[in-house]
């Protein structure tokens, strides 16, 4: 499978894919499948495409709802956000699912601590970027062999989400700081983040932050990305 434009131009050598890590910009993370906009696949386009026209940075496609789409309907939405997220520089994520990842051309992966391991992956699609979710200093020290082939860490729940189900305990804002101090990677700060909530989590460490509903339930999303996101 090809690279994306984005992907050559950052990565010219798959060994060392790292390099430019710093260059590339984890502070806007917008994550969203169909059931977050009512399973309207119009609507997650137009969607996606204003939050990165408004300056998200990297979008996460997210399938996580009681009703999942086939492997063919999640790639063919996956084609279509790459394709907007290439027009934009945008970096594109699919969470959990390696193969959609491959399939899609995307940037990277983002995997919870029950997917599949940052092993699996690096030796399976060397090329793609990769995020793991960390809840508690434990997972952290358990990831320490991990950390030199993650591009991000995604810590939280930071504040009580009602948008994922099986979310774990709340680690709020101290919670955050406390990991990030101990993190060696960008830290994205996630769960129940919204424009209020957004100078407070980047006062307490976080490089960057993620969110559902702060954008998907939002009625101006370009001033909306502008509040959360780091200038
Ligand atoms: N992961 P909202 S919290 C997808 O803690 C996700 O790892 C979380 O949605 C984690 O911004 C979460 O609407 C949901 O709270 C984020």
């Amino acid at each position: 499978h090809g690279h994306g434009p984005l992907n050559q131009a950052l990565w010219p050598n798959p060994n060392q894919r790292f390099n430019n890590t710093n260059e590339l910009d984890f502070s806007c993370q917008l994550v969203v499948g169909l059931e977050n906009v009512g399973g309207d696949r119009a609507k997650l386009f137009s969607l996606v495409k204003e939050a990165c026209l408004a300056g998200v940075t990297v979008v996460q496609y997210r399938e996580k709802g009681t009703v999942r789409p086939s492997f063919l309907e999640e790639l063919a939405v996956a084609k279509v956000l790459k394709e907007i997220c290439r027009k934009t520089k945008t970096l594109l994520f699919i969470d959990d699912n390696v193969d959609l990842a491959i399939a899609a051309d995307a940037d990277g992966v983002h995997v919870g601590q029950d997917d599949a391991s940052v092993q699996s992956i690096v030796k399976k699609a060397p090329e793609l970027l990769i995020g793991l979710s960390i809840s508690t200093m434990a997972e952290l020290e358990a990831s320490q062999a991990a950390m030199p082939d993650l591009a991000y860490i995604g810590v939280g729940p930071v504040f009580k989400t009602t948008t994922k189900k099986d979310a774990k305990p709340t680690i709020g804002l101290e919670g955050l700081r406390e990991i990030k101090e101990a993190a060696t990677v960008p830290v994205v700060a996630i769960g129940g983040i919204n424009e209020e909530r957004a100078q407070a989590v980047y006062q307490h460490g976080a490089d960057g932050l993620a969110v559902i509903s702060a954008i998907t339930k939002s009625t101006n999303i370009a001033k909306t990305v502008q509040r959360l996101c780091k200038d």
